[in-house]
């Protein structure tokens, strides 16, 4: 029977005609892990293994397809066969099998999928192709005996991280910290740090960030600000004297008639004799004390004793006045800080005339010793030692009277001087 079908239209001639095999001759026909089947007149890319051998037409394509060619997955195990579709024609038609005559008398193909005779499943797509059709599934779906299934994709690790399947597709998100790249598949680290959320210092880290502060803060249980360390609070031993906290850091502050030393902590007397910033007149002498000094005026000398030097008055043995009373008043002034541990050596005295067969006596005369907080200790013939007993709490100021007794049985005498000792404590152990 003759037809006048178009010769590269007739299936029996292609056939016989020379078909070129892509697969071989085309450089990467198909990408991935998809296999490349030649077909007469073309060639088609298939997830590798589902087949090893496709006869004619094979019963569905998948080239449309992108997952599995784009991206190299494994592939759930292959589906039972397929039987290829065909069109039902009469054997007596001019034309050959999936060609109509028309009315020119031409064979035209015939849209199977149009006229509604393939014979696709429901879940599939007709594609009509030259001579016959093809029944492939849409994107996210692959043919599983005979039926198009929604491919899961979360089993096959198409994200990075969180995975949604849903029928024909899936999506893809993030575990916080992480944002999705444009490809909608892997996560990247968010860097939290540019929108400071830190009130100090932003350390950023994979999946989240870290906030650090400044010396002298701490971490909020927020996380992210800074709280100033009230560092008066560690040890009342920071500052000698007063510890006030600042913001990031804390100052020692000092009472009235003490500087703060270098070391930013203890506090030192101001010595306002050497500094010049004292009241003191020209007729007076300046004594430097532990937190403050006095103007001492010039000694006067209660008659009847009479001046001997600039801190001694004397009275004299010749002046009847005198009897039973001291024959030398010594003025002197120290200094002594309060709370200073006992018992402590704190003044020295000694005679400075010895007569042959004498002897001495130290004692403390007169007020000033109401609390007994001094006695004195013989530490030689002629010297003794006042000594601090008890604790001493200042501010205060006290004049001890030191005797000393110097008695000569030999010749019956018994004469005494005093050293008239003011005590200036301090009202700081310091
Ligand atoms: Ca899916
Ligand atoms: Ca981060
Ligand atoms: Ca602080
Ligand atoms: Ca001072």
């Amino acid at each position: 029977m003759h037809t006048r079908c178009p010769r590269q239209f007739s299936p029996q001639l292609l056939t016989f005609s020379p078909d070129i095999d892509e697969c071989r001759t085309v450089p990467d026909a198909c990408r991935g892990d998809m296999q490349c089947v030649n077909q007469n007149g073309g060639y088609l890319c298939i997830p590798r293994g589902l087949y090893t051998i496709v006869e004619r037409e094979p019963a569905y394509s998948d080239t449309s397809r992108g997952y599995p060619e784009a991206e190299p997955y494994p592939l759930p195990p292959p589906p039972g066969p397929v039987a290829p579709s065909y069109p039902i024609v009469s054997r007596s038609a001019p034309c050959i099998l999936g060609y109509t005559l028309s009315e020119d008398g031409t064979c035209n193909d015939i849209d199977e999928c149009v006229t509604d005779s393939h014979q696709c499943n429901p879940t599939q797509v007709c594609i009509n192709t030259a001579g016959g059709y093809t029944c492939s599934c849409t994107e996210g779906y692959w043919l599983v005996g005979g039926q198009c299934q929604d491919i899961d994709e979360c089993r096959y690790g198409y994200c990075q991280q969180l995975c949604a399947n849903v029928p024909g597709s899936y999506s893809c998100s993030c575990n916080p910290g992480f944002t999705l790249n444009p490809d909608s598949r892997t996560c990247q680290d968010v860097d939290e740090c540019a929108d400071e959320p830190c009130s100090h210092g932003c350390f950023n880290t994979y999946g989240s960030y870290m906030c650090n502060c400044d010396e002298g803060f701490e971490l909020a249980s927020d996380g992210t600000t800074c709280n100033d360390l009230n560092e008066c609070g560690f040890s009342e031993f920071l500052c000698q004297h007063r510890c006030v906290n600042t913001p990031g850091s804390f100052q020692c502050h000092c009472p009235g008639g003490y500087y703060l030393y270098e070391d930013g902590r203890s506090c030192e007397d101001i010595n306002e004799c050497e500094t010049g910033n004292n009241t003191c007149t020209t007729a007076q002498v300046c004594f430097n004390f532990q937190g403050g000094y006095t103007c001492l005026d010039q000694l006067k000398c209660d008659p009847p004793y009479i001046e001997l030097s600039d801190n001694q008055c004397m009275c004299s043995s010749e002046n009847p006045a005198c009897r039973d009373r001291p024959f030398t008043i010594l003025y002197r002034h120290m200094d002594l800080s309060s709370g200073r541990s006992v018992p402590a050596d704190i003044f020295q005295m000694q005679a400075t005339t010895r007569y042959p067969g004498a002897f001495y006596i130290f004692q403390i005369k007169g007020p000033g010793n109401e609390g007994r907080e001094f006695y004195m200790r013989q530490t030689s013939n002629v010297s003794a030692t006042l000594v601090l007993s008890r604790p001493i709490k200042g501010p205060r100021v006290l004049v001890l009277d030191l005797e000393m007794v110097t008695v000569n049985n030999v010749i019956n005498f018994r004469g005494s001087s005093i050293i008239r000792l003011t005590i200036y404590v301090s009202e700081y152990p310091f």
